[in-house]
Formats: C-alpha cells, structure tokens, sequence
C-alpha cells in the first residue's frame, strides 16, 4: 500500500476536546487520504487473510492511492488527460504492467474522489471480480448524494435503552445530541464507534452529505450546546467527504430558546430584513464551527408545521426568503414539496403541483421565468402521495423545469415493512428513476432526454447542479440497520444516487456477495428473494394500485376500514370500496389529477383501458367484474394478487432455510426469525384486506383459481 502524503491536507479540528470513547474499536484519522490508506489496510489484511504493509517508494505489487497534487507516484503513473474528465468526485482504477512491475494505481483529481476509488476497488476484490487488466473509471450523474436523518421516527433501528444490540429495540438515534445522567460521559464530542462506522459506510457508496435531524424539526439544533456537538460530529465525519446540515423550523426565530435574539409572529415576513438578518446570524454561527456546513432543510406548512403561509406569503416567497439569508455564505436552502393543505383540492395528489407549479411558471422582471432562486432546491418525493411501495412517478418531475429539485427517496422502511419485513427497494427506486415522463420542450417536442432520472441529474432541462436524498434507515443496532437485510437498502440507494442507471440486480449481486457470500447458489439465491421481494410486499399490501391501506397506529399493518379526522390519512379515502368496485377516480371524469402529467402519460393513465394495470387504482374506480388482462375478472386478480403475495413470502422463508450452511448461524438465525413473523404478517394483509372487500362485493373468494385461500 502506498499513499504518499497521507498526511498532507489535514481536515481542520474545531473541537479541541474531540476524540474517540473509551475502549472504541474506531480510530480518527485528520485527512482523507489517511481514511483511504486506512481502509486498504483494513480491507485488503482482512480479505487476504494476513497485513498489508504500508510502504514508501514503489515497491512491486503496490496499490498506489492518490491525487496529481498528493503523489509524485500518481503524476508519474496516470496521464493528465484521464483525470480531467473525472470532476472532483470521480475515480479510476487500474493494473499497470511495466517491465514486470505490477501495480493498481486508485485516483482522482481530489482526496475524496481517491477514497470512493478505494471503495470501489475494495468492492471489486471482495465481490472476487477479476483485477487483471482491471481499467474503471466512474463519475457520479449527481452531485449532492445526500441523506436525511429523522432521528427517532420511523426509524426501525437500534436499541438505545440496553445497548444489548438487539434487532427488535427501541428506536434509537445514532447520533445522540441529548444522552444525560451516567450516559453524558459519551455525548458529543465524544465519538462512538458507530458515527465511524456510519461515515465509512456513507463514504463506501458516495453520500456526501447529511441532514442531520428530523424534518418536523426541533430548533435546538440551532442551539449554541448542539451546534458546538454538531462541530464534534462535523469533524469525525469530514475525513469520509461527509457534510452537515440541520432541518429548521420555519418559525424557530421565535423561539424562547434564543431569547433576546427573538422575533414575533408577525415578524416572520420571509421579505423583512429582520426575518433574513436573523437567519444569517444562526448560519454563522453555523459556518464559524462547521465551515463547510451545507444549509438548511426545510419542511414548511406541511402536516402542521408552521411556514410562510401563516403570514399570507407562498413557498416561492418563504424559500426565497431564506435562500437570500444564506446565499452569502454559499449556502443552499432544501425546500421539501410535500405539502397537501386541503383548501388547495379535493384530490391529495393534486394538491403539490398546484402550489409550486405556478411559482416555477412565474416570468421574473428580469425577463427569466421561473420564481425559486438558484440555491433552492425543491425536495420532492418520487410519488405523489406519501413513499407507497408502488407509485406513479411525482408530476413535479418534469414539469418544474426552472427549478432545481431533488428526488426524496424513502431508504427508512416506514410504508414498506418497517423492521420486520425482507424488502429490497432497489426495484422500486430503479423503476422511478428510469420512469419516463415524456417532458416536452419549449417546442412542445418530446425532450431527448426525459426519464425521470435524467430530471434529477439536470441532463433533462439543462440544470447544472442536482442532488438526491434518501430518508436514512440507519440506528444504533449493532449492525447499523436492525434487519440484516435493510443495510441492502441504504446500499442500493448510495450507489444508484451515484449512477442511477445502474440496475437493482446488479446492486442486489454486489451486496450479497460483500455481506453474505460469494458461492454461487448463495449469491442466486439470495438476489432471488430480494429481486422479488418488492412485488411480492405490493402484492399482499396494495395490489393493483390500491393506495395506503395502512393502519394509522404505526403504519405497518393494514387497517382497509380506518376513517380519520384528516379524510386524507384514512385507507378509506384511498380505497373508496363500494358495491360498484375499488380505487380513486382520477381520470378526467373524476378528480383531473392525470392532466398534471405531460400529454402522453395524462392520456395513458387517465383511460382504464390503457392505465398499466399495477397503477389501476391509482387512477380508477375499478368495477369488480372487469376484464383484466389475465383473463381474470378484476375481484378474482385481486385475491390472486394477494395470494401470489404471501407465497413469494413462504417461498423466501424455505429458500432461506436452504441457505443454512451458507450463512453463519447468528445471522441466519435472526433473519429465519425475521421471515417467520413476515410471513404471519402478510398473510394478515391479506385476510384483513380480502375479507373488508367482501363487505362491499358480498363475494366469495374465489376457489377454482390456482392460489384459493
Ligand atoms: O410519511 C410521512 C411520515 C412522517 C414524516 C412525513 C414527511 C417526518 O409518516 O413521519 O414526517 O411523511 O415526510 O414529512
């Protein structure tokens, strides 16, 4: 291993009293490279079974890592002009063969881009591709690869109360800002191993960044006590190219907290200099401790929390309002888009577009269009409704087209089996990304290039900055993530926000073969399970299109018949079941939501007759005895939806007891546990669901069909 000035660019210590908890398995390191070099000792000891020493010179059969800057080596290796085409975060890898002299030479144009090349050789060698002739090279399609954290909610893992690392444990945060008594002793800035572990992780499929809070956002963040913490935190992880961000509060200029530095109610105008100045002096102080902190997440007149609204303004004049605050400090304001005020629509799904479509049209005095400013990003989530497993692509995407926006992806399994449920999300987030929407130009032409992950990486409509973030599944289990299996998930989603061409399979390949195995039939099997493991949850859950069955309580089991205050929190809303049939009318007939999609997908969704079938009720009230395109009536695909849902899960369950001599018997028996009661559950989805539609039906299921229950 040689990586020549490791040492060079130290990441800056603002916490004089930062370090590692007594007896931690971690270690910090000050620069970058030094976390590369580290990674390769680590890695490359542990997968050749014996040390790797650190050498100077350019001794034979070396892995050389680094920049032009940092590595005459590199220089000399590594002609100028592959480099330039890599940006600052992208990599090469390759087996050089000089006069008998073999070596890999990992770089890029910075530290960080050497430490994802590290990665991504590591991943090679674990996952035994071959290194001969060994020539990549990769540059992410977006540039902020980004996280949010929420903290306790909907966050399924992690036990804070016995530290015994149990998979089923309390909710607990991985950062903890607010341990007391005995457990203060390892608050911030003391650093637990698993901040290091979560950094190498992130840093292993290139996020870049985290909001470090949740979005229903509580200002202590803002605090001098937690910004000082924050610090802390900032800089175990900058070694890992990780940045911080903190989700504010619209309305945290008034809280007592900061008293004198307050504000009333009514001063809250996104225009007032007083509103801005306020904002700007909590960004220093920000940016005094953590220099490279990102800016501010905001969720604004959402679910209750307060915004801009409040005050007669709109979200154009609320974000603008506070990007202005940060913009001098290079800073960039997250804007999220789920909003659905029920003034605004009878329909929820329509409720977004009609808000932030206009302010995105809005012609500018300037002659431009387009009102959000250019360090606002708008972060949407990739469906209209609420992180369902199956959706239709948000309309925003697309039709936002003089907006910066992110796509939000949900990696924490809130709708999608929680802790208990073995659900690989690749195929979801695959199947929105490579969505088309059929975006038209100025011109009214089809766009060249117009999927929806060509919308998010700016190649759509010409937007030179984009970014992705995934809603974090990350706790304090001993495996970071509780189900063995969620780790797949913030896997996948760190290296599609990286490319998001990629395939899921793939993605599922690689991760099995770096977590479980590296035979053949475990890697088949397993990749199978996962491969259709999404399906199969849509399948006993929501089949068909049938939105948000969930049970309001906790949002994992199915409550069809649940009727709310909000009506559009209730599954009744969604499923609107009637004598008639199942689903929620959106064509043109019924609530219009289809003409906020462009021409070809407003015309395909808005007929029943060209709906694709597993978006049905999405868009349609669907009459139970309707032809399907099995044959079967629609009441009789339904059931066998459900049932084909359920079996997937039993299959997985024995696939997996085949998998005993391939697994270890710890994790194979928590993930054995894990099925059994997954099984139970779907089966549960399945029986409360079908046996609620027969209210309406007053059907039998039917038993002539393959899969009778
Ligand atoms: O899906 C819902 C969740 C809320 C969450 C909200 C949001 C943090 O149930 O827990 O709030 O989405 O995305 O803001």
């Amino acid at each position: 291993i040689v990586v020549e000035n490791a040492g060079r660019t130290k990441v800056h210590r603002h916490t004089a009293n930062l370090g590692m908890a007594p007896g931690s398995a971690e270690h910090l390191v000050e620069s970058t490279l030094e976390a590369a070099r580290d990674e390769l000792v680590r890695g490359l000891g542990g997968l050749l079974g014996r040390p790797v020493p650190v050498r100077g010179g350019f001794p034979d059969r070396a892995v050389v890592v680094g920049t032009p800057d940092s590595s005459p080596l590199v220089r000399r290796l590594v002609p100028a002009r592959d480099l330039a085409p890599l940006g600052p975060d992208g990599y090469l890898v390759r087996s050089l063969s000089r006069g008998g002299h073999r070596s890999i030479v990992i770089a890029g144009n910075t530290d960080l881009a050497a430490l994802y090349g590290t990665f991504a050789f590591l991943r090679r060698l674990q996952a035994q591709h071959p290194l001969a002739g060994l020539d990549l090279s990769s540059v992410p399609r977006i540039n902020h690869r980004y996280l949010n954290y929420w903290e306790t909610e909907r966050l399924y893992a992690g036990n804070n109360a016995t530290g015994t690392g149990g998979l089923d444990g309390e909710n607990g945060a991985i950062f903890d800002f607010t341990a007391t008594g005995a457990s203060a002793a390892l608050n911030l800035p003391v650093i637990l191993d698993r901040y290091l572990v979560a950094a190498r992780a992130m840093a292993s499929v290139g996020i870049n960044g985290i909001t470090i809070n949740n979005v229903n956002a509580n200002s202590f963040y803002l605090t001098p006590a937690a910004i000082e913490q924050e610090a802390a935190l900032a800089d175990a992880l900058r070694p890992y190219g990780i940045r911080l961000a903190v989700s504010i509060n619209y309305a945290a200029p008034t809280d007592a907290r900061f008293a004198p530095d307050t504000l009333t109610r009514e001063e809250l105008d996104p225009y007032s200099a007083k509103f801005r100045d306020w904002w700007t002096r909590r960004a220093r102080m920000l940016q005094a401790a953590i220099p490279d902190f990102m800016g501010f997440t905001v969720k604004a007149n959402s679910e209750g929390q307060p915004g801009p609204q409040d005050l007669g303004y709109d979200h154009g004049d609320g974000a603008n309002g506070m990007a202005a605050a940060v913009a001098p400090l290079g800073m960039r304001i997250f804007w999220r888009t789920f909003v659905y005020n029920a003034d605004v629509d009878a329909d929820r799904l329509k409720r977004a577009y009609l808000e932030f479509g206009p302010i995105d049209d809005e012609p500018q005095p300037d002659g431009t269009i387009g009102r959000f400013a250019g360090n606002v990003f708008l972060q949407t989530k990739n469906g209209p409704l609420d992180y369902q497993a199956r959706e239709p692509a948000n309309p925003l995407f697309g039709r936002m087209e003089h907006t910066n926006q992110a796509i939000e992806l949900q990696v924490t399994q809130e709708y999608t089996g929680q802790n208990t449920m073995l659900c690989y999300l690749g195929p979801l987030w695959e199947e929105v990304l490579k969505s088309d929407t059929y975006a038209t130009g100025a011109d009214g032409r089809l766009l060249a290039k117009r999927l929806v992950g060509h919308v998010v990486d700016g190649t759509a409509q010409g937007h030179p900055d984009s970014a992705i973030v995934g809603v974090a599944n990350f706790g304090n289990a001993g495996n970071l993530t509780g189900h063995h299996f969620a780790q797949a998930n913030l896997y996948a989603f760190g290296r599609l926000a990286w490319d998001w061409t990629l395939d899921a399979r793939g993605i599922a390949e690689d991760w099995v073969r770096l977590t479980w195995s590296n035979r053949d039939f475990a890697v088949r099997t397993i990749v199978a399970m996962m491969m259709g493991s999404r399906e199969a949850l849509v399948s006993y859950q929501t089949p068909l299109g049938v939105a948000h069955q969930f049970r309001s309580s906790d949002h994992y089991g199915p409550n069809p018949a649940e009727r709310l205050a909000r009506d559009d929190w209730s599954p009744v809303y969604y499923n609107k079941a009637d004598s008639a049939g199942l689903g929620y009318d959106r064509s043109p007939t019924g609530s219009g939501f289809t003409a906020q999609y462009f021409p070809v997908l407003a015309a395909r969704y808005g007929d029943i007759e060209t709906v694709p079938e597993n978006l049905l009720m999405w868009f349609h009230h669907v009459p139970w005895d309707r032809k399907l395109r099995s044959g079967r009536i629609f009441w009789d695909e339904l059931v066998y939806r459900y049932q084909t849902g359920v079996h997937y899960v039993s299959w997985m369950r024995r696939a997996w007891d085949a998998l005993e001599p391939h697994v270890d018997a710890r994790r194979f028996a928590e993930v054995k546990a894990k099925l059994a009661a997954h099984e139970a559950d779907a089966g549960a989805w399945r029986d409360t669901c079908v046996r609620y539609w027969q209210e309406f039906n007053g059907r039998a299921v039917p038993t002539n069909g393959p899969l009778a229950i």
